[in-house]
């Protein structure tokens, strides 16, 4: 028969109070934790502020909660992998990436949908998204001797998104706009895209057997540069849709 101590070691073990293995120095693990409760917050967050803003506004809102919403969830299940194992969670980082990352392409698209952008454009970035996430999965695991190889082809998908935001049809829809809310939201988009998801390849480069960063950074801090990637990316892009919506929808009428 169970007895009550035996009880009590087993629930404490349990993953439900695995956090009790964050150890004092163990900072990539403070990451994962504040990760998933910035993520959870700022979904509590997206979620609320959808009744602040116009109805065509919702659905941006909608998503940008979604996208943080997904990453929480991850975030949970990746706290638990780090403090068990020390090792990276990578194939949930993938699978919250392959799912967050499109969503952030629609977050686009719905922002330039009222200034004429086509339903083939979104396919277009997530096309590119696709292969840069699968190439990147396939150098983190499967060819991880081959990283650079795998890394150069997520790049050509990278490229992709940033030529459409930068020079493409995306960029040429925001400019015909005449609308300056639409145009400084754009603009700060399309910079979260070169300088915060310049952050990851910068992780990815921390590969040991042959990543171009290997003992400039260790590998240990791969997960430290994504996990800040995703904070400042996530919760950023959502917060300048938010902004956007704000601005962008009637005012309410002065008493
Ligand atoms: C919320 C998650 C986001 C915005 C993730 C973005 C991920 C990338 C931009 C990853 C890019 C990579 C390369 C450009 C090359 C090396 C492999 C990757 C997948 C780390």
């Amino acid at each position: 028969m169970l007895n009550n101590i035996g009880f009590m070691e087993s629930l404490f073990s349990s993953p439900l109070f695995l956090a009790a293995n964050l150890a004092q120095n163990d900072y990539i693990g403070f990451t994962f934790f504040i990760g998933y409760m910035a993520m959870f917050a700022a979904s509590v967050f997206f979620f609320m502020e959808r009744s602040q803003v116009d109805g065509k506004w919702k659905t941006s809102l909608l998503i940008s909660g979604l996208i943080t919403m997904i990453a929480a969830v991850h975030y949970f299940y990746m706290r638990d992998i780090w403090l068990e194992t020390q090792t990276s969670p990578t194939q949930f980082r993938y699978i919250d990436w392959i799912l967050t990352v499109p969503l952030m392409c629609v977050e686009f698209y719905l922002i330039l949908k009222a200034f004429g952008a086509k339903i083939g454009l979104l396919w277009k970035m997530i096309a590119y998204s696709m292969l840069m996430l699968v190439a990147g999965y396939l150098g983190e695991t499967v060819f991880r001797s081959n990283s650079v190889v795998w890394g150069i082809i997520s790049t050509i998908g990278y490229v992709g998104i940033l030529y459409e935001v930068w020079l493409g049809s995306a960029r040429k829809l925001a400019n015909n706009s005449n609308d300056p809310n639409l145009q400084k939201a754009f603009s700060a988009l399309s910079w979260f895209v070169l300088v915060g998801w310049a952050i990851y390849p910068i992780g990815y480069m921390a590969i040991e057997t042959d990543g171009w960063l290997r003992g400039v950074i260790s590998v240990t801090n791969m997960d430290l540069i994504y996990n800040i990637g995703d904070a400042v990316n996530k919760i950023g892009f959502g917060l300048v849709i938010y902004s956007l919506a704000v601005s962008s929808s009637a005012k309410p009428k002065a008493a």
